[in-house]
């Protein structure tokens, strides 16, 4: 059956997965699992040990991926508390923050479902469209720095969020009451979706004009927030952006979102409805692989798009303003708030947040929450910025910090500040290559071939996947890395720091050890050849025309 068929036919998300639930087991059918992802829930298994246990004729070691959704990633800490004991409990032991500002639990098992995701739901957090064809988790610049302007961005997020979620009432049935379900036709409508939802997994980011660490022209729908007064004065509106690509699949690709109106802050939530029913009803049906929203502003034409929101609107869009964006400001360190506390940005390495041999960063987020009930932002970086923390409780927190062995100075962090991995294996069933586990190892060499030019210091992002679906936005980075097949990579080069610009492919069906040899003539004539103090995406994109090799 066909993800359409299987939406349809599923009475508003419910399927057979109570039933699939009451009866135990270790893992769902296949409809339900298309199902589950709408819930927040995907069903994984742990790859590590798939061979050992093929060899002993044993089943796969089915587990469950749960993901909290999180508008602007802001949460108190007690909601934060209730993940991390979640993961100590019933998941693997590490919480993980996204690179859309949700967290993640890993290693839940089937009969652990109900708990967690009730859990999540008592702390007024929810799991519902964190995942499926429906609105996922609406990012947002997470520092709350002084001004309304963030303030705005952070309401409009969560209104968003409220406003674009699923209507149906399977979510609290399955999870929250645990109510028997009945069969048969159900009260259930979907004013904006429909039985089928959309055609595809759709995503939205707000960011304020100059600070783009939301990444937002990868996103379905960017929105970018103009100053004027004392606020926001109006939303410049970015279409049809999405990173996903299949290798050998032509009519896939990476696609910047392009600019489609500005609208008054008022006008934002309905405008952004409208898009997303003109994608409802024309994204491809027929192909999962070509049915994000991206295909359809590409193959039909930003004006076509626009004449149909504004028909469905009866008004006309005013023309998109210019916007500009500066460096990435990943909000790492000191910052004073709107409200004149402070908040302190910690780096999360590929937002795993653990307790390793000389770091115990999760003892150190748990306690920073218990002693001084800081607020988490999760930000697009995966890392986490603790808020409202008082002036004199500044070099206290540091301390504390310290002492549990977390990098407090930014200068330390190196080129590790701005690496992001997806988690790939061994949870992620799609993944191809290593990403999470592989990149300290691919850090530590390239820091090793930019301290040979003296570069070491230059701030350079370098993010992995261990495919090319694009989850930890490798297409902007200086260096892309996409995993191809098992321990071969494609190398990517040409991001810059303010998010604005794909990459382009560098080299092909590179083997793991040899990326950094790959790079580093690379790096050597950007160290001979940059203009002033051009940073290594803006050289290589200068320069890339003429870069493409196949190694
Ligand atoms: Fe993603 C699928 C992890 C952000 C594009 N992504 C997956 C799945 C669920 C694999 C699956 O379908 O079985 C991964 C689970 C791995 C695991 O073990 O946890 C996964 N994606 C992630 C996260 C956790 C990566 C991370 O390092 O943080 C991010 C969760 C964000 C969240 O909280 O919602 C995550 N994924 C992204 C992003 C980045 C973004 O949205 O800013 C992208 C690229 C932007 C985009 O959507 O185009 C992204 N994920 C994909 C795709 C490709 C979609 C496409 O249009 O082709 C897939 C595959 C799919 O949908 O079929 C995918
Ligand atoms: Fe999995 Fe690929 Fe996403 Fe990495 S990029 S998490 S390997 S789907």
């Amino acid at each position: 059956m066909s993800n359409e068929e299987i939406k349809a036919q599923s009475n508003f998300l419910r399927g057979t997965i109570a039933q699939s639930i009451e009866a135990g087991g270790s893992h769902f059918d296949e409809h339900d699992i298309q199902l589950l992802k709408f819930h927040g829930t995907y069903q994984q298994e742990d790859r590590d040990e798939r061979a050992a246990r093929r060899a002993e004729g044993r089943e796969k070691a089915f587990q469950f991926m749960v993901r909290s959704r999180i508008p602007g990633g802001a949460l108190r800490a007690e909601q934060y508390l209730v993940h991390d004991e979640l993961a100590t409990r019933w998941g693997k032991g590490t919480v993980r923050f996204t690179t859309r500002q949700g967290i993640q639990l890993h290693g839940v098992l089937k009969g652990d479902l109900r708990p967690v995701i009730r859990a999540i739901n008592e702390a007024l957090l929810s799991t519902l469209a964190a995942c499926g064809d429906v609105n996922r988790n609406v990012m947002a610049c997470p520092a709350p720095l002084p001004g309304t302007v963030r303030e705005e961005i952070a309401d409009l997020a969560n209104r968003l969020a409220l406003h674009l979620s699923p209507r149906t009432k399977a979510y609290h049935e399955l999870w929250i009451d645990g109510e028997p379900v009945e069969t048969g036709a159900r009260e259930d409508t979907e004013p904006l979706y429909g039985a089928t939802y959309l055609p595809r997994k759709f995503k939205i980011a707000i960011a304020p004009e100059g600070d783009n660490c939301v990444d937002v022209y990868t996103n379905d729908i960017g929105l970018v927030a103009h100053r004027g007064g004392s606020g926001v004065a109006a939303y410049t509106v970015l279409i049809g952006g999405g990173l996903g690509s299949t290798h050998g699949k032509s009519e896939t690709y990476p696609r910047l979102a392009t600019p489609l109106c500005t609208v008054e802050p008022a006008e934002a939530i309905e405008l952004c409805e409208t898009i997303v029913a003109v994608q409802r009803d024309y994204g491809d049906r027929t192909n999962r692989k070509h049915a994000r929203m991206k295909y359809v502003v590409e193959e039909r034409g930003i004006d076509w798009f626009r004449a149909e929101v504004e028909a469905r609107l009866g008004r006309c869009l005013q023309p998109p303003r210019a916007v500009q964006f500066h460096d990435l400001n990943d909000h790492l360190g000191w910052h004073r708030q709107s409200d004149g506390a402070w908040f302190f940005g910690i780096h999360v390495p590929s937002g795993r947040v653990k307790d390793s041999e000389g770091i115990r960063l999760q003892t150190a987020l748990r306690e920073a929450a218990r002693r001084f009930g800081v607020g988490f932002r999760i930000t697009p970086q995966q890392n986490v910025l603790l808020t409202g923390i008082a002036d004199d409780r500044r070099s206290g927190v540091e301390k504390f910090l310290n002492a549990f062995g977390v990098e407090t100075d930014t200068r330390a962090l190196g080129l590790k500040r701005y690496a992001l991995a997806c988690p790939a294996i061994p949870t992620c069933g799609l993944a191809v290559a290593e990403a999470e586990r592989a990149l300290p190892s691919l850090i530590a060499a390239l820091h090793g071939a930019l301290e040979e030019f003296a570069l070491q210091g230059e701030p350079l992002s370098v993010r992995m996947t261990g495919c090319p679906n694009g989850c930890a936005r490798p297409r902007m980075g200086d260096i892309g890395i996409v995993g191809r097949s098992l321990g071969v990579y494609d190398i990517f080069v040409g991001g810059d720091a303010a998010n604005t610009r794909l990459n382009t492919l560098f080299a092909k069906a590179v083997k793991f050890d040899q990326i950094v040899p790959v790079l580093r003539p690379a790096i050597e004539r950007w160290k001979n050849e940059r203009i002033g103090s051009e940073s290594f995406g803006d050289f290589w994109s200068r320069v890339c025309e003429t870069a493409a090799v196949t190694a």
